[in-house]
């Protein structure tokens, strides 16, 4: 694995998303996560097509990048072949929960030992805000003109609850959001926790903003995320093996921004 000077840790670089992008924030909270465990020696990161791959040279990590989903048995085979790396696969939702779904179910089948990170941002952004799977009830985009009409184009897929709807014992799911990055890089951080203790996969979708492809201004994208997005898509842990005290959990993650 990679071996830096301690001077390049230190150094940052400006990202290359829109501004007002949420990735930058997921990626953040990611970033936050893998410091507090010390482990971007022996991170593999996986990034897919999409906006995602914007992020090939972000950490000072082992990364590769592949198309629709298929991150996923990728950073898998890297793992099966190096127990002791840590996967993460990181894609959006146009990836993973439409062409490269198949990947996901059939990695939650196996328990496979990943982080899995899905950007929910709503559609397909790189190629210019398509509709997605997670594509809200009346939501317009490049290819739903008069909004999504569940009739014809069926419902928003909540991700994380279809996964929590079968996930093996030892999984660990939940959904954040860039508008909690503390909150997101916490559930990130059980994940790969999850995964250092061998225990099953993690799943963890990140509510994300686009406000190229939205097309709205600083305050209108905020509100979409907080208002409609959360409201059909909650925040929260869905399945976690970690024995906790949750009272306090709880307390502690209201605080939490
Ligand atoms: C087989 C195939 N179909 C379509 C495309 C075009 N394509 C590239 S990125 C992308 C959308 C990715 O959207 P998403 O996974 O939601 O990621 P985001 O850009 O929103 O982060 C598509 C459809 C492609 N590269 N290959
Ligand atoms: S198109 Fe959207 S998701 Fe892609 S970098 Fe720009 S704001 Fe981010």
């Amino acid at each position: 694995m990679k071996s830096m000077p301690d001077s390049w840790r230190r150094e940052t670089k400006p990202h290359k998303f829109c501004p007002g992008c949420g990735h930058g924030l997921v990626l953040k909270a990611l970033g936050m996560a893998m410091d507090r465990l010390k482990i971007a020696d022996r991170t593999v990161f996986g990034v897919d097509i999409g906006c995602s791959l914007l992020a090939w040279d972000f950490f000072n990590a082992d990364t590769i990048q592949t198309h629709h989903g298929r991150t996923v048995p990728v950073i898998i085979g890297a793992k099966r072949a190096r127990p002791n790396l840590v996967g993460i696969a990181y894609m959006g939702d146009g990836g993973g929960y439409a062409i490269g779904s198949q990947h996901l179910i059939n990695a939650t089948m196996r328990n496979d030992r990943i982080l899995i990170i899905i950007v929910n941002n709503t559609i397909y952004a790189m190629t210019g805000g398509q509709m997605a799977p997670t594509t809200l009830k009346g939501q317009k985009t490049e290819t739903s003109s008069r909004g999504r009409d569940p009739k014809y184009e069926g419902f928003p897929l909540r991700g994380p609850e279809m996964v929590a709807s079968f996930a093996p014992e030892g999984a660990y799911v939940a959904r954040g959001s860039v508008s909690h990055v503390q909150r997101l890089a916490r559930y990130l951080e059980r994940g790969l926790e999850n995964q250092l203790q061998d225990r099953g996969i993690s799943v963890v979708e990140a509510l994300s903003t686009c406000p190229t492809n939205w097309r709205t201004n600083a305050e209108d994208t905020w509100k979409f995320l907080e208002k409609e997005m959360t409201d059909y898509y909650p925040v929260g842990e869905l399945v976690s093996p970690f024995k906790r005290d949750t009272q306090k959990e709880a307390a502690d993650l209201e605080t939490c921004h």
